[in-house]
C-alpha cells in the first residue's frame, strides 16, 4: 500500500503509516491525505490488523496543511470540496486504536491530526503548535477544540493566539502527549506499545476506545451508563471467557476477537 508520499509497513498485527513528503516537511496536501484515508478504510476491515501507528520523519510529523496548495482557495472552493472533512477526518472516524508517533514539527493541521489519534507518543525533539494565526487564519480541523480539551483554556489560548510552539516536555507536562522518549527510541517504543494493544481482543479494544472518547461528549452519568452497558456486553464474548480463564490458569490469553 506504499506510494510516493506514504510508506506503509506491516509488522504482525500492527500497521504503520509514515507520511513521506520529506522536502515539504510532510505538509498535508490533498493527494497524501486522500491516500491516508484510503489506507485507513482498508485497515478498518482487515481483521489481521489490531493497531495502527501514524508517523512522519525525524524532522517533521507534519508542518501543517499545505499552504502552497491552499493559498489561492476561496471560501466556496473549500466549502464545496470539503476535503478536510473527507480525508483528514478519516483519522477521527477510524474505529481501531491509532497512535501518533511524533518527532519534529507537528504544526497546524499536523498537530490537529496527531490529536485526532487516540494518543500521542513524542520524541524529545517534538514541537507542537497551532500557528495558523500567523497566516491570517485560525485552526480549522479541531485545533481550538481538541487542544483546549487536552491542555485546558490557558495553554490553548496561549498557543492559538500567539502561534508559539510547545516542546515535548511541556506537551507531556500539560497532558497533550502520553510519553516522551529519545528520538532514536521513538519508532521501537511506538511499535512495542502498538503490538501490546494489537494482542488484546480487537472488539474489546475498540469498545474501550469508544468509551474513553464518549467521556468527552457526555455527562458523567451518561458516560458511566454507557461504560457499564459495554462492560456487561463483553460477557457475551469468547475473549472474556479466554482472558479470565488464562488468568486463573496462569497462562497468556489467546484472543480470537469473538
Ligand atoms: N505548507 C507547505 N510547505 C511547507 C509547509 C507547509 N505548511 N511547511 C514547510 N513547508 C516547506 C517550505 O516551504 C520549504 O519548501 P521550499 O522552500 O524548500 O520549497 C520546506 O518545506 C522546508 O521548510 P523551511 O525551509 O521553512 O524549513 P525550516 O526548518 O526553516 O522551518 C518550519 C521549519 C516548520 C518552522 C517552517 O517550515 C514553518 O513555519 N512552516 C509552516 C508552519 C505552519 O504555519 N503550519 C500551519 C499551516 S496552516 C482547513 C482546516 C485546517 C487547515 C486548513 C484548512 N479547512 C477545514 C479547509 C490547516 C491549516 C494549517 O495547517
Amino acid at each position: 500500500m506504499s506510494s510516493e508520499m506514504i510508506e506503509f509497513i506491516r509488522e504482525g498485527a500492527v500497521a504503520k503509516i509514515r507520511l513521506n513528503r520529506l522536502k515539504a516537511l510532510n505538509a498535508l496536501c490533498n493527494e497524501m491525505m486522500e491516500e491516508v484515508a484510503r489506507i485507513l478504510q482498508e485497515l478498518e476491515t482487515d481483521t489481521a490488523v489490531g493497531c495502527v501507528i501514524l508517523t512522519g520523519s525525524d524532522k517533521a510529523f507534519a508542518a501543517g496543511a499545505d499552504v502552497k496548495e491552499m493559498q489561492d482557495n476561496h471560501y466556496l472552493d473549500i466549502y464545496k470540496n470539503d476535503n478536510f472533512e473527507t480525508y483528514h477526518c478519516a483519522i477521527e472516524r477510524f474505529r481501531k486504536p491509532i497512535i501518533a508517533a511524533v518527532s519534529g514539527y507537528a504544526l497546524g493541521g499536523g498537530c490537529e491530526i496527531a490529536m485526532m489519534c487516540d494518543f500521542i507518543i513524542a520524541a524529545d525533539n517534538a514541537k507542537f503548535g497551532q500557528p495558523e494565526i500567523t497566516l491570517g487564519v485560525m485552526p480549522g480541523m479541531g485545533g481550538t477544540q481538541r487542544l483546549t480539551r487536552a491542555v485546558g483554556k490557558a495553554k490553548a489560548m496561549d498557543m492559538c493566539l500567539t502561534g508559539r510552539m510547545m516542546d515535548a516536555r511541556e506537551a507531556e507536562s500539560v497532558g497533550l502527549v502520553s510519553r516522551v522518549v529519545p528520538l532514536d527510541d521513538l519508532q521501537d517504543t511506538a511499535m512495542e506499545i502498538a503490538a501490546k494493544i494489537a494482542a488484546q481482543s480487537q472488539p474489546v479494544a475498540m469498545m474501550t476506545k469508544e468509551a474513553v472518547n464518549t467521556a468527552l461528549e457526555t455527562t458523567l452519568a451518561q458516560g458511566i451508563h454507557f461504560e457499564r452497558r459495554l462492560f456487561q456486553s463483553m460477557f457475551t464474548t469468547r475473549d472474556q471467557k479466554e482472558g479470565m480463564a488464562a488468568f486463573v490458569e496462569k497462562r497468556k490469553p489467546h484472543f480470537t476477537n469473538r
